[in-house]
């Protein structure tokens, strides 16, 4: 084996300060991330072996799959004059993103490679790709479609098209200094410099790992070769409609921060409570005929259960803890106990300091909806110990 000299894989072991330099013995670690790839995987391995140096290389999957996969990649790893190592992960914490991260962990390459299993990323290009980071003294090398002779061919209709295209974009807008030097910021295919990986800073979620390296990592100098995407050889496409969302979710977490994202959230479902609640308001005081005060104490009820409903199920969907009657009531007492706070507020605002009702309205409300956060975010839905200090 060659022992390189570009430089180590910077990683933190847990309770360790400081950085812990792991031994770079090979040239380059392929990372490759597998979901039920089962039919890719021999023709894969055979391209990869044509172009690499079988003996400054390793490849790593690192894998999720349902299905047989990861015997099939060890029946191959057999005859595979690269090395081959096969972790597969029961949890697929983070997803694709958290498949790549893993690899990385265990790479002894002093260039990580990043891959695609089905071929739509040709592994003809990775020699290219540690060529151009030597070359250039990069520290990230992207694979990227739109640039110079690169295309995306293989997106397979106009509707996949769009969607890249416009995700790029707002991309691009969102991170425009991270991303001066990127012009595929969605890119799948990249190389990195290990020595320049701040692993413990990278918070994967879902499917834009390059992404995610780019704005946390901040790499120095950033290179593109053109490739052309192509084709899934085999095998069924893994993105879909969850994917989108959670890639809406790794943009606002990356651009504004996790709890400053929740909070978001919270906003945007609390002015989705308003539709039931002057809906329930309509139906109580306008169509049965109840009196206007005991109807509008019911409509917020049916808010606060409204909003309960969505907090618990999209929110906070991974921190619940507590048990779902300990939940619900809290988040209730909360909901209600709003009004304890709100109401003294306002009379305080109107009669104290002479402001309009509606303004001081307005104001109670913004009070209440930065107080009620804070308690639901800190207290009712209370992250993992071991998260809270990223939370
Ligand atoms: N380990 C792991 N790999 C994943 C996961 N989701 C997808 N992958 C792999 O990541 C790569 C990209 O996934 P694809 O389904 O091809 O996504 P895509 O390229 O955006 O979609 P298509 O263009 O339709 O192929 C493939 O190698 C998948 O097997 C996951 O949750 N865990
Ligand atoms: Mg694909």
């Amino acid at each position: 084996m060659t022992l390189t000299t570009e430089g180590p894989a910077r990683v933190r072991m847990p309770g360790e300060i400081g950085v812990l330099q792991v031994k770079t013995t090979l040239l380059q670690t392929i990372v490759i991330p597998t979901f039920n790839e089962r039919d890719n995987i021999e023709t894969l391995l055979d391209r990869l072996v044509a172009v690499l140096p079988a003996d400054q290389s390793e490849i790593i999957f690192v894998d999720d799959s349902t299905d047989d996969t990861p015997d099939v990649i060890r029946a191959a790893a057999a005859t595979c004059p690269i090395p081959v190592i096969v972790h597969h992960r029961e949890n697929g914490v983070g997803g694709l993103g958290g498949a790549v991260v893993a690899g990385m962990r265990r790479a002894s390459g002093a260039w990580i490679v990043v891959m695609d299993a089905d071929l739509q990323h040709p592994p003809e290009v990775v020699p290219e790709l540690i060529a151009a980071g030597r070359r250039d003294g990069a520290d990230l090398v992207v694979g990227t479609r739109y640039r110079g002779g690169g295309n995306r061919d293989g997106l397979s209709d106009s509707y996949r098209r769009l969607v890249s295209g416009g995700s790029t974009f707002a991309t691009k807008v969102l991170f425009r200094n991270s991303l001066l030097q990127v012009s595929d910021p969605m890119s799948g295919l990249f190389a990195v410099r290990a020595s320049s990986l701040a692993i413990d800073e990278l918070r994967p979620l879902g499917y834009k790992i390059l992404l995610e390296l780019a704005v946390r990592n901040r790499p120095g100098r950033i290179v593109e070769v053109p490739y052309s995407f192509q084709q899934r050889h085999a095998g069924e496409s893994k993105s879909s409609l969850a994917e989108g969302m959670r890639f809406l979710k790794h943009l606002a977490v990356l651009r504004f921060g996790a709890q400053r994202t929740r909070m978001l959230a919270f906003a945007l479902i609390g002015v989705s409570g308003l539709l039931p609640n002057q809906l329930a308001l309509w139906l109580l005081a306008g169509v049965a005929g109840v009196h206007y005060l005991p109807a509008a104490v019911a409509a917020n009820l049916i808010a606060v259960g409204w909003n309960f409903a969505l907090t618990d199920m999209l929110l906070y969907r991974n921190r619940r803890h507590r048990s779902f009657a300990s939940r619900i009531t809290r988040f209730f007492v909360l909901g209600n106990a709003d009004l304890l706070l709100r109401i003294p507020l306002l009379a305080l605002l109107v009669s104290g300091l002479q402001m309009g009702v509606l303004v001081a309205n307005l104001v109670t409300l913004l009070a209440s909806f930065v107080v009620r956060f804070l308690i639901l975010d800190k207290v009712i839905y209370l992250a993992e110990p071991s998260a809270r200090e990223t939370a």
